[in-house]
């Protein structure tokens, strides 16, 4: 496992890589772009960069004082004996779904039903009433229906199907992301503005750095001067490298110089942050596109054979409820997603919506963000998840 080293903190500032990180074969379109490379230049959409929401740098970001912790390759994984601390958020996080199933659903067979297309459609429409949108909403009915059709049905047996079903919607592989058989594991980071992409990278180092792992940060939201001082604060609390570019300069170059560190320096992980985007900004989309061809670039050049990024970790806003689902849609589309973060799960009760995701976009939720310090985060878990969903207390 490499080590961190301390005293290396590279700041290569906005260094152009050796090789034109633009000029891609067999990109003609992107023909344009590689003028960009040479003279760093901000997203072409800055002028109309989403006007929404931008968090400034937190005055007092409170990691808990990571840098005391020495990192041990053979740390326990957090979330294992977080898991129980969790549930309770999570049932917080899925009130408006669980409140439904938990009144609305037992009240519907209290004397026991017979399952009938009444009846079905009954369930359906009161799912409907969660945050698991229709498609879910959907198929919960028809298991129920092909389950017990024409008979008697209790409460329990409405929960039993139905957990069934969210645990076989949600089923997904590792829920840590996936990591490079050698070498480091690039992770690329993306969403609109505000998301809580910057706090959730700060989350992953001080995961990764308590796994004893190194960690080098690409600071890729080089439109605002803010987002590069946001990054730097965690990087240096939390005992990372981080690569740098000037303001405005090209977000791609910044991405080929963290990925040549992590291949050159023997990190374990590199983080690339980007700059927050609207998914109907198609332009800015593209760039998104292209900051990932130009990783791969990277990586390939520095070690022959290689491929990158190995995650690509959409975050969205908890709190967004279905508008977050629009977001999966756009930015899976356009940026080849792989998994997703859910941040601010401790903000709402609208968490249900994480079901439709999985299911509509086959994005696994790989990770949770609970609060605003590194270590409110937790490996997304299934069951967990249909556990506090279907909690009976
Ligand atoms: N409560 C809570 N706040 C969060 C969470 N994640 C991020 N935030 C806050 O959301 C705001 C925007 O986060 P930031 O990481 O800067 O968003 P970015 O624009 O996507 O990089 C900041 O005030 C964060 O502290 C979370 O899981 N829970
Ligand atoms: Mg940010």
């Amino acid at each position: 496992m490499a080590k961190w080293n301390p005293f290396r903190r590279n700041k290569p500032e906005d260094k152009a890589p050796q090789e034109s990180p633009a000029v891609e074969p067999g990109q003609g379109g992107e023909s344009d772009a590689s003028s960009e490379s040479t003279t760093p230049v901000a997203p072409s959409e800055s002028s109309t960069a989403p006007a929404q929401q931008t968090p400034a740098v937190p005055s007092e970001p409170v990691p808990t004082e990571p840098t005391s912790k020495a990192p041990t390759p053979e740390a326990p994984e957090p979330e294992k004996e977080q898991k129980t601390g969790f549930f309770s958020k999570f049932k917080t996080a899925l009130k408006k779904t669980v409140n439904v199933l938990n009144t609305d659903l037992r009240d519907i067979v209290k004397e026991g039903r017979l399952v009938d297309d009444a009846f079905l459609e009954e369930i359906f429409a009161l799912m409907i009433r969660t945050d698991m949108g229709v498609a879910s909403a959907s198929k919960i009915r028809d298991d129920i229906g092909k389950k017990f059709r024409a008979r008697k049905v209790e409460f329990s047996d409405l929960v039993g199907s139905a957990k069934e079903t969210v645990r076989e919607i949600m089923q997904q592989g590792s829920a840590d992301v996936n990591f490079a058989e050698s070498g480091p594991t690039i992770i690329m980071v993306v969403g609109v503005n505000g998301a809580g992409k910057t706090t959730s990278i700060a989350k992953l180092v001080y995961r990764y750095k308590e796994m004893g792992k190194s960690v080098v940060l690409g600071a890729g939201d080089t439109f605002r001067a803010a987002a590069v001082e946001q990054l730097t604060v965690w990087a240096n609390r939390l005992n990372a490298e981080i690569i740098t570019g000037k303001s405005g300069s090209d977000p791609a170059s910044v991405a080929w110089q963290a990925t040549e560190a992590a291949y050159n320096n023997d990190h374990d992980i590199c983080i690339i942050d980007t700059a927050g985007r609207l998914q109907t900004q198609s332009n800015l989309m593209d760039e998104l596109g292209r900051i990932n061809r130009l990783i791969n670039k990277a990586a390939n050049k520095v070690s022959e054979g290689s491929t990158a990024p190995h995650e690509v970790l959409l975050v969205l806003d908890a709190t967004a409820g279905q508008n977050a689902l629009s977001q999966a849609k756009g930015f899976s589309e356009a940026a080849n997603c792989t998994g997703i973060v859910l941040a601010k799960l401790d903000g709402t009760a609208k968490g249900g919506v994480a079901i439709p995701i999985c299911q509509e976009f086959g994005l696994p939720v790989k990770f949770i963000g609970l609060g605003e310090t590194p270590d409110a985060f937790a490996k997304f878990d299934v069951d967990t998840f249909v556990d506090a969903l279907f909690d009976e207390n």
